[in-house]
């Protein structure tokens, strides 16, 4: 496999001439793959590019691009992936920093899942094994610690335990080259969720290493002091979007009531019983529901066999049923106990249409229309 790994400078002239030596020693143990390295150098004045510059000299596998200026993290990676993508034809992307904060010999470990069929691997700071500096305040280990707990519980993701890693690799083929770089939410250190979110999508097979995230070797930190606030924001903005899919089936559930009224009342002219009206325009409603549900609201995960499609909306209405019955107990309850007047028949009636809003989206979007690669 071709193997390109990205590494983001900035002010990194103490560091990225050892780091380019050792990664050649990493590189040279794993002969089975073709590694090569893609410097993206932030137009640093510390005379970083130059360093990379000489190295070249040796080192035919080495490559630099060159940024006007300094952009942010993700704006970094995201231009080094695109460039690596349209000019080096890689099998494997490795994102990795320059400061030997992630260790270079686990990147042999990364390619090595990526061949057992893993699609993105993460160097994990949380799963087991897996550490950060004991040196951090107090602070910035409650901030990593915090925002990786919400991260996972906001996304449902509860494969990846490191969300914000910066060493990973991902799969090229069906993965990396189907991304949406366009639309990533940040350009400094909150892509690596937004990325990860729209591999996750992409029904990548994930797998964590651990890592032992140490602390930067040399030269001085370009943390910027936003990328708090600018994590939160991004993990909540996924999250919006991913309710598109909740917005989209409330209006189909409009719809559904618009065919079952009027259907209704169509049949009841034509068929001999109204109770028989009732039943068709219900079962038609649903049936219209489903479908507009699989090709609309749930589109990204649309059912497309037959077979599936049947098991489909037999789980459909037979989930269907659970508030409803759940909602007549309701009524019943609440009329006997606080007595039966129009108000009280309502409020208990609005509460079971609530209680089947979420119960219904819950087991379409977890059961029915539930999201390819696990979770
Ligand atoms: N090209 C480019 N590289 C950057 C930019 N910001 C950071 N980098 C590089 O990206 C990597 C990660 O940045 P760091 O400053 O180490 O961030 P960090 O690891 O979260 O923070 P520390 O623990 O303090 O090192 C390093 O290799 C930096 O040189 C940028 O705006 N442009
Ligand atoms: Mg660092």
């Amino acid at each position: 496999m071709r193997i390109v790994l990205v590494v983001p400078t900035y002010n990194e002239a103490e560091n990225i001439g050892r780091l380019i030596d050792v990664l050649q020693e990493v590189f040279a143990k794993d002969p089975a793959n073709d590694y090569r390295l893609l410097v993206v150098e932030g137009n640093s004045p510390d005379g970083t590019a130059n360093i990379v510059k000489e190295k070249m000299e040796h080192f035919t596998n080495v490559h630099l691009l060159m940024e006007q200026k300094k952009s942010g993290l993700g704006a970094a990676y995201i231009y080094g992936f695109k460039y690596a993508m349209e000019n080096m034809a890689p099998d494997v992307l490795i994102e990795m920093d320059a400061d030997f904060q992630h260790d270079p010999h686990d990147v042999v470990k990364m390619v090595a899942k990526i061949s057992e069929g893993y699609d993105y691997v993460i160097g994990s700071r949380f799963t087991s094994g897996g550490s950060i500096p004991k040196e951090w305040a107090f602070y910035r280990k409650l901030i990593s610690i915090g925002g990786n707990i919400f991260s996972k519980l906001v996304l449902n993701i509860w494969s990846v335990n490191d969300f914000t890693s910066g060493f990973k690799a991902s799969r090229v083929k069906n993965f990396a080259e189907k991304l949406d770089f366009d639309s990533v939410l940040s350009g400094g250190f909150a892509y690596k969720i937004d990325l990860l979110y729209k591999m996750h999508r992409l029904g990548a097979k994930i797998a964590e290493i651990p890592i032992a995230f140490g602390l930067r070797d040399r030269g001085i930190s370009k943390m910027e002091r936003n990328n708090f606030i600018d994590s939160l924001k991004v993990v909540l903005m996924l999250r919006m979007y991913e309710n598109k899919a909740f917005y989209k089936f409330v209006m189909v559930g409009f719809a559904g009531l618009f065919v079952d009224t009027t259907l209704f009342n169509i049949l009841r002219l034509i068929l001999p019983a109204s109770h028989t009206a009732a039943l068709v325009s219900g079962f038609i409603a649903m049936m219209t529901t489903f479908t507009l549900n699989n090709f609309w609201s749930f589109n990204e995960r649309k059912i497309e066999s037959t077979s599936h499609k049947v098991l489909g909306f037999i789980i459909y209405v037979a989930s269907s049923y659970v508030p409803i019955q759940i909602r007549s107990m309701l009524v019943d309850y609440a009329t006997e106990h606080f007595g039966d007047t129009f108000v009280v028949s309502n409020i208990a009636f609005f509460i079971g249409i609530v209680f089947g809003l979420v119960w219904n989206f819950t087991v379409y979007s977890r059961i029915i229309w539930r999201k390819k690669g696990g979770n």
